[in-house]
Formats: C-alpha cells, structure tokens, sequence
C-alpha cells in the first residue's frame, strides 16, 4: 500500500538553495528583529503581490489580530462561521463581538444580502474570508463599508497569488491579511503579512508587532511579538523563486479532479469565478448523499480506508465551538451549516503525482458506483 497522502504537503525548495539563502547569518549574527532577509523579503512580496504596503508578522493570526488592534477597534465585527478558528478567535481575543453572516452556498464566501440586515450602530467592521481562495464579492462589500463607515478586513490567509480583475487581491479593504504557514499555497514555514494602503496604520501595527515600542526609551502600547524571524523570511524569499511553478503545478492537479468529478450524480465542485486568477489553494467538493450515495463522513472513510487522508474543512463551524458555549445561534447561518456537513477537501500540492490524483478520482467514482448499485455499505 502507498504511503499516506495528505490534505496538502509543504513547497520546499531544494536544501541547497535554503542553505545558501541563510548562509550569511552564521557571519552577521542578525537572526531576528527586522534584519536584512525580513526587509528583502518585505520588498518583494509587495512587488509580488502587486500591493503598495506589506508588514511581515509571525503568522496569519497575528496578522488578524493586529490589524484589528492597529484600527483600534471597538463593538461588533461581521463575519463568517465558515472558515479555520483564527478568525473567529482574533476578533473575540481583541474583546469584539462576532456577528456571524451566512456563506454563499456556490463560493462559500460572505452572502452580501445578509450583511445589511446584521449592522447596528455597534458595528464596527467586516472581516470577510476569502476562503479557499475564492474572491469574495469586494465591490458589494467595499459599497456597505462605505454607507456605514465600517472597516474591511479580509482574511487572505488562502489567497496568496490570487488576483481579481488583473489586480492583486491584497489591494482590496482596508486590510487584507495572508497566512504563510506551512500547509499554504506559499510557505515561509510559519509567517503572515498585512497589505494596506493607510501609512499611519502601518506604522502602528509595526510598533505592535513589536511589543508597542515607539522608541528606545518609549512603550505607547500594548504590542505583542509578532516579528518574522529570519529563518522563515529565507524561506519565504527561497519560495517565492518556485511560487509561479508551484500554482502551475496545482492547476494542472485541479484540472485533473475537474476532468474525472465534474457531472458525477451527487457532487459539486468549487466553482471557478470569472474574471479571477485562482491560486488552486484547496479543491473542496460538496457530497450530496442522497444523489451520491454514500455521506461525506463514508467518503472520508473510504479514502482514508486507502491511506487518502482528506479534511473536513471547515467543519465544525466556528460558531459551535465549545470554547463559546452555546452562545451563539448556528440557525442563523444555515448555509453555512449546511455546507459544513458536506464538504471535504481533496489533497492538492504541486508536487501530488497525477497518477495519485487520478487514483483517488477513480477511489471517489467507485465509491459512488458501489453505493448507487446498493452493494455498498452492507
Ligand atoms: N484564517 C484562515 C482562513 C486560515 O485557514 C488560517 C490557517 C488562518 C487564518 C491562520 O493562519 P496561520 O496563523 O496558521 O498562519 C492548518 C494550518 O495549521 C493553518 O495554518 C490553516 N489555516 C488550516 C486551514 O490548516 P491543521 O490543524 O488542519 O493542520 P495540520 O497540522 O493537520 O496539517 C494539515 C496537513 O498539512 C498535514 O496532514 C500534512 C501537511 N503538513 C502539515 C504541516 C504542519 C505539511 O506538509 N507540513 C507541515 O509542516 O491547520
């Protein structure tokens, strides 16, 4: 039997060119706090991602929770139950309120017709999630922002590369917050950034990255340590050589899932949206039980049966979660309920063989066979 295939594996460079991007710190002794790699990383990614600002931090969740900090917010955030828990925590961990908005039930993004009715004069912000990489409807969202003075903050933690309407997609909200860590698209092992465009929250998320030191002599501010070392800054400008292969690469591994699960009775795909070049960040496919035949969780169990090791991403929402107690009402999020029952992301990385992809096609295909024919389960 084949070794385990997982959800997603880490982009590597060669070891070679690893080790002689970190060459020179074993002679300059400069291993953190804003060194030479951290400044060179920073100005290639706002090249890369075709963004005017970039702030480079430890990880995506301290870019969430940050952002929010640096625009000193205050009251009730708008977002999403339907994505990983960082979301969720970094607005409740800043002492706001999540007010959970239903998902589209195609792209699985923030339903725009339901924000509206969610803003009080508590609102402060909407923290939409760009999940899967999927663009979320930025026009509609920008629009309501504006009638009500609210803040954008978007989650990108799956967009790196991703770009909507030829512009990149960090260039959209007040801030769009991206995840580096090493199961991304684009990996610098664990890392996050903020893009922005406002100079004067950039200089107050860098002062809180950083403990909120002003100066030598100056602490203004309750900051955390939130600054990229400069391992993972080597790592992510050694990745960042390879990231147009690495896309290159998934594109084609989508292409191969659409080719054999499009029109199979009883599954849908991702939906590929227009006007947007994808970063194949994740390829989730919805199961229909009754027309499929067998339930997401057999699925998972049949794959994993063959050492396919899927994810249910993103189930349980994060409005159950245990750590909230109940107090928030899942009913009013039934799409997203809904979509989190079904859902199972299929392992997707550059460097997942065809032949493997086409196995667990072929492992889906007869899975759905056997349980239309009834000789499937018992
Ligand atoms: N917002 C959203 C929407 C997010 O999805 C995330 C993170 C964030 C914010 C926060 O960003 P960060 O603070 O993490 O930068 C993983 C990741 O840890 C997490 O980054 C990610 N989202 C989430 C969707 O997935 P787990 O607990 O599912 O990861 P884990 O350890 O089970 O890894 C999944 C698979 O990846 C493994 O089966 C094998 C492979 N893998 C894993 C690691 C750790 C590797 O190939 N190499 C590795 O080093 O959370």
């Amino acid at each position: 039997m084949q070794d385990k295939i997982f959800v997603t594996r880490s982009s590597m460079p060669e070891l070679d060119e690893y080790v002689e991007e970190i060459r020179g710190l074993w002679s300059s002794h400069w291993l953190t706090n804003m060194g030479e790699k951290h400044k060179k990383f920073q100005e290639q990614l706002i090249h890369y991602l075709n963004v005017d600002n970039v702030e480079l931090l430890t990880n995506g969740h301290m870019a969430l929770e940050l952002t929010m900090q640096a625009m000193h917010l205050e009251g009730e955030v708008i977002t999403t139950p339907f994505t990983f828990a960082s979301t969720t925590h970094a607005i409740v961990r800043n002492g706001l309120e999540p007010v959970f908005c239903d998902i589209n039930s195609d792209d699985f993004t923030i339903n725009v017709e339901e924000i509206e009715k969610l803003v009080t004069d508590r609102t402060c912000a909407i923290l939409p999630v760009h999940v899967y990489g999927n663009v979320c409807n930025v026009e509609e969202i920008d629009r309501i922002a504006r009638k009500y003075g609210l803040k954008v903050i978007y989650d990108a933690a799956h967009s790196f590369g991703v770009s909507y309407q030829g512009k990149g997609i960090g260039q959209f909200g007040d801030a769009a917050c991206f995840s580096f860590h090493a199961t991304k698209v684009f990996n610098s092992i664990e890392g996050g950034a903020v893009c922005f465009l406002d100079k004067e929250f950039g200089r107050e998320l860098y002062r809180l990255k950083n403990f909120g030191i002003r100066g030598p002599e100056i602490v203004d501010g309750v900051g955390a340590n939130a600054k990229m070392n400069e391992f993972c800054a080597a790592m992510g400008l050694c990745n960042l050589r390879h990231i147009n292969e690495e896309i290159e690469k998934r594109r084609k591994i989508a292409e191969c899932y659409r080719n054999y699960l499009e029109g199979v009775e009883g599954i849908r795909l991702n939906p590929v949206q227009r006007l947007v070049n994808s970063n194949y960040a994740y390829f989730p496919i919805i199961i229909e039980e009754t027309d499929f035949g067998a339930s997401r969780n057999e699925l998972y169990e049949e794959l994993a049966k063959h050492n396919i090791i899927t994810r249910k991403y993103f189930y349980p929402l994060t409005n159950t979660f245990a750590c909230f107690h109940n107090k928030y009402d899942v009913g009013k999020t039934p799409v997203a309920l809904y979509i989190s029952k079904r859902v199972l992301t299929l392992p997707i990385y550059g460097d997942l063989d065809l032949a493997i992809t086409e196995k667990i096609c072929r492992i889906i295909l007869d899975c759905h066979r056997r349980a239309a024919s009834k000789s499937f389960f018992g």
